[in-house]
């Protein structure tokens, strides 16, 4: 079954499909081997790997490249992070076919204007497009794909925005109405309340994608039974464990002098080697090189 056809029969067979965030192909690699059911091809992490605010400040041929080769490295599906579709509607009929080329089986796009903030920050820039242009953008993305499996997820930010529970309700039908897939309900409250409210007053027509970033305490037991999410996303937790394991390393070899204790405590060269694929290029030396 092609990765598109995965995805979308995931979302709809009423068990919870997990996505891990990743920005790179390695990390991709990383969390397919550790039985995540998708990647997410998180804006926040790439900008993170950049050293640079998710607003936006990289382009979007950056971030499809990437996507390019995280979807080239692994066999799960891989959904893409399109912010707010990096202009208006006209601009997503142009964006959603290269994504699908690029091997994604999904985008996630944004109420929000462009450029973007970020959403978990305190006291971010958070202005949304009107209800009618946003559905234009989310009935542009379904017309553009080319694979009818291909699932557009339109994502609410009004209680991100602050704008409550009966505008974020009044936008995902709208957004539904123009023929998203699923919708992403976020929310940086710190305790569920908010999120579960919302979900007990969704109708249930498309199935919800959350990102339990700010809440952790909601596990994916706790999700799958509340029965009307499809989708959990663990938005940025591969770039929190790189930087935390990089530091502690860099900082121990300052504080050592040398790299004799950590040596131990990181992985082996051979382990890396492996993940580069080296056993596949052995194989082509095997058969071609004469
Ligand atoms: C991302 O990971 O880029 C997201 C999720 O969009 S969040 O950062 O929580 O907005
Ligand atoms: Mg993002």
């Amino acid at each position: 079954m092609s990765k598109n056809k995965r995805l979308r029969a995931a979302l709809n067979d009423g068990t919870l499909f997990t996505a891990m965030a990743a920005h790179n192909p390695l990390v991709a690699k990383l969390a397919e081997q550790a039985g995540f059911g998708g990647i997410w091809g998180s804006g926040f992490e790439l900008s993170a790997s950049y050293a640079v605010p998710d607003a936006n400040i990289l382009s979007m041929s950056t971030h499809l490249e990437m996507m390019r080769a995280v979807a080239a490295t692994v066999s799960i599906p891989l959904i893409a992070d399109i912010d707010t579709g990096f202009g208006n509607a006209v601009n997503v009929s142009y964006i959603v076919p290269q994504y699908e080329a690029a091997g994604a089986s999904a985008i996630v796009m944004e109420d929000k204007t462009f450029p973007k903030d970020t959403s978990l920050r305190a006291e971010g820039r958070q202005e949304l497009v009107r209800i009618e242009e946003f559905q234009g953008k989310v009935a542009a993305a379904v017309e553009a794909r080319t694979d009818k499996d291909f699932v557009v997820v339109a994502r609410v930010e009004a209680l991100i925005a602050g704008q409550g529970q009966e505008e974020a309700i009044r936008r995902g039908q709208a957004y539904v109405e123009a023929g998203a897939d699923a919708i992403l309900i976020h929310s940086k409250q710190k305790t569920p309340d908010e999120i579960l409210s919302f979900i007990q007053a969704w109708s249930g027509k498309v199935p919800l994608v959350l990102v339990p970033t700010a809440y952790p305490q909601l596990t994916e037991a706790d999700i799958a039974a509340l029965g009307k999410v499809g989708i959990v996303i663990y938005g940025n937790h591969a770039i929190r464990a790189a930087a935390g394991a990089m530091r502690k390393v860099f900082e121990q070899i300052r504080r050592d002098g040398g790299i004799a204790n950590v040596d131990k405590e990181i992985p082996a060269v051979a382990d890396i080697i492996g993940l580069q694929g080296d056993k596949y290029m052995r194989e082509l030396e095997a058969r071609f090189l004469r």
